[in-house]
């Protein structure tokens, strides 16, 4: 096991595309136990792939206060999500230090793959379906900022840098 190192926006790399994972073998089922530990370390509720800079379609995610229901989807696609939407303040660990309101769809319905390739689907609203969209959006090299406004967006970039300058 392994603590990996997360990639901070703004980096190139969070906005490439993660690829499907071809086949769920144990590299892959690898990758899910470092990607867990980098989250519990963190600490996050959830991490994208494309966060440790691995651009491949695998998120875990554990909204539970007692850190101990580990969710994996490989591959996930929204096969249905509500006309509801709803707003919820997010955070991500690409961009530490910043929190702002999201809108999005308040359930959806989520088919993917578990850590033994075998394919599910599951049902998320509240906090589990706010963190799954926001995971899908790494997946596709979308930063929950890019939901915000350009002004936003450009004093966070700056602010990040400064961190950065300010860390080295
Ligand atoms: O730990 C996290 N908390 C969180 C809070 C509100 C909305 C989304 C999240 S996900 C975030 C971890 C992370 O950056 N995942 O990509
Ligand atoms: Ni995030």
């Amino acid at each position: 096991m392994a603590v990996l190192s997360i990639l901070k926006y703004p980096d190139a790399r969070l906005h490439q595309v993660a690829k499907p994972v071809a086949h769920v073998d144990d590299a892959i089922r690898r990758l899910v136990r470092d990607m867990a530990e980098t989250m519990y370390d963190a600490p996050g509720i959830g991490l994208a792939a494309t966060q440790v800079d691995v651009h491949l379609r695998v998120i875990v995610i554990d909204i539970s206060e007692t850190k101990d229901e580990l969710r994996v989807f490989i591959n996930p696609q929204i096969v249905a999500s509500s006309d509801d939407r709803k707003i919820y303040e997010e955070g991500c660990l690409s961009v530490p230090g910043v929190y702002d309101e999201v809108e999005r769809p308040d359930r959806i319905r989520v088919r993917a793959l578990d850590e033994n390739g075998k394919s599910f689907e599951l049902d998320a609203d509240g906090l589990l379906a706010v963190c799954l969209q926001h995971e899908m959006d790494h997946l596709a090299g979308r930063v929950f900022v890019q939901h915000l406004s350009r002004l936003k967006q450009s004093r966070i970039r700056a602010k990040m840098l400064k961190a950065e300058r300010t860390a080295a």
